[in-house]
């Protein structure tokens, strides 16, 4: 059954970043600088023509698959069909076949909305490489890795990235008759891919090293673009996401932020320390777009150069012991390292000037959706609409929920801003 509810226009938090755009909107237009899409033709959002100005409405966020695991890249293919990546459940079988990262497509046949109903799905490679970081690397956190970020190019080949962890990394090609081609790339976690404009390169977020790269399609040649250096507290940066800026080509890189330890205390979340910068591809010089961001882990640009970031969450909360069983379905509800449900999704408009300063996320920020378990991705749609990965993490481990106690599901769902065409 599609799920659906309309962003909550009247909560505080959304009134006050609602008076701010309103404000920004209304500097703007006067100049004919940058306008948020929300905000254009708001007369057209009202409930009843004739009627006297209504609040204007949220954006429409809709569930649109449900049941997954640690569903990441979400490719939207021209026909409305979905291609998506699953990391999997995270269990490191030493049997290939008991891997459940995922590659499939989804195809709402029924055209009710949602691709939850049967024949809908086809799984393309059910058993890639899956594994949880706390188990293989020890980070008292429940994370998993496997299938990533995933490009659909406009010939049809898909390009996906995949870390099994020690070693079994790659951005693999996948033609669009399901054949797993070239791996393009084998460095460190590839966290996120976008696109050159003309589609010829492909750039790459690569989170454990700290860079953004550029490699090649045609022949695999790589190109190290930039290094980042320490964010505000000393923290590795950790770029997580890329989006090309389809009006200049600038790259924006969501740089989620590392963990650090301070006197003897782990501290996995830096509130506000998290930034989207903007990179020069060429001379890969690094400019802050926007800054006091929290676990900023993925980004989109629409082609007004509007910036919709995806924050996974807002803190930290119950670290767990490595030998911690994640797959114990009576365990007590813990977050588990991040804490659960204050995850979002927000927007800032283009700088209305080259020389700009940066957006500040607790002042500027227009909410799309707030409350989201732990989501990862974000794909903008060829007709505007936005598509979130969310439920990171051990699939069925109980957890705290805005509700009591409840457990992780993966889902995809769908943000329609108001005056998407
Ligand atoms: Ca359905
Ligand atoms: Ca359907
Ligand atoms: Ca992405």
């Amino acid at each position: 059954m599609l799920k659906q509810r309309r962003f909550n226009a009247s909560s505080p938090a959304f009134r006050a970043l609602f008076a701010t755009c309103l404000t920004v909107a209304f500097l703007t237009a006067a100049c004919s600088g940058p306008r948020l899409p929300f905000f254009n033709n708001r007369d057209a959002q009202n409930d009843n023509a004739g009627a006297r100005p209504s609040e204007p409405q949220g954006p429409i966020i809709e569930t649109v698959l449900t049941g997954l695991s640690n569903p990441r890249g979400v490719a939207a293919l021209p026909d409305g069909s979905l291609m998506v990546a699953e990391g999997g459940t995270g269990y490191n079988a030493v049997d290939p076949q008991g891997w459940t990262g995922r590659l499939s497509h989804f195809q709402d046949t029924n055209q009710d909305g949602d691709f939850d109903d049967e024949g809908e799905l086809t799984i393309w490679f059910p058993h890639l490489p899956t594994y949880n970081t706390l188990q293989e690397y020890e980070t008292w956190r429940d994370e998993v890795g496997g299938p990533g970020d995933l490009l659909r190019h406009s010939d049809g080949h898909l390009y996906l990235t995949i870390d099994g962890g020690h070693g079994r990394i790659g951005l693999h090609e996948i033609s669009p008759y399901k054949r797993m081609g070239r791996n393009l790339s084998a460095r460190g976690n590839m966290n996120g891919l976008a696109f050159s404009r003309d589609h010829s390169q492909i750039y790459i977020a690569e989170s454990t090293a700290n860079a953004l790269s550029v490699v090649t399609i045609a022949n695999a040649e790589h190109r190290k673009i930039t290094q980042f250096g320490a964010l505000a507290s000393g923290q590795q940066s950790v770029p997580a996401g890329v989006a090309v800026d389809p009006r200049n080509g600038d790259l924006l890189v969501a740089l989620f932020s590392g963990a650090l330890v301070i006197e003897g205390e782990k501290l996995p979340v830096i509130t506000g320390d998290s930034a989207v910068v903007r990179v020069d591809p060429d001379t890969g010089a690094i400019t802050d777009a926007v800054l006091g961001l929290t676990t900023a882990i993925d980004v989109a640009v629409d082609s007004e150069g509007n910036i919709y970031v995806v924050e996974m969450c807002s803190g930290h909360a119950d670290l767990i012991e490595p030998s911690y069983d994640l797959f114990d379905p009576d365990q007590t509800p813990l977050h588990g390292g991040y804490l659960r449900y204050s995850g979002r999704v927000t927007v800032y408009p283009p700088p209305a000037a080259a020389d700009a300063p940066p957006h500040q996320a607790d002042v500027d920020a227009t909410v799309l959706a707030d409350a989201l378990d732990m989501p990862t991705n974000i794909t903008l749609a060829p007709d505007g609409s936005l598509y979130v990965s969310t439920g990171q993490g051990t699939p069925n481990r109980p957890i705290p929920g805005p509700d009591g106690p409840t457990r992780i599901v993966g889902e995809v769902i769908r943000i329609t801003l108001p005056d998407a065409n």
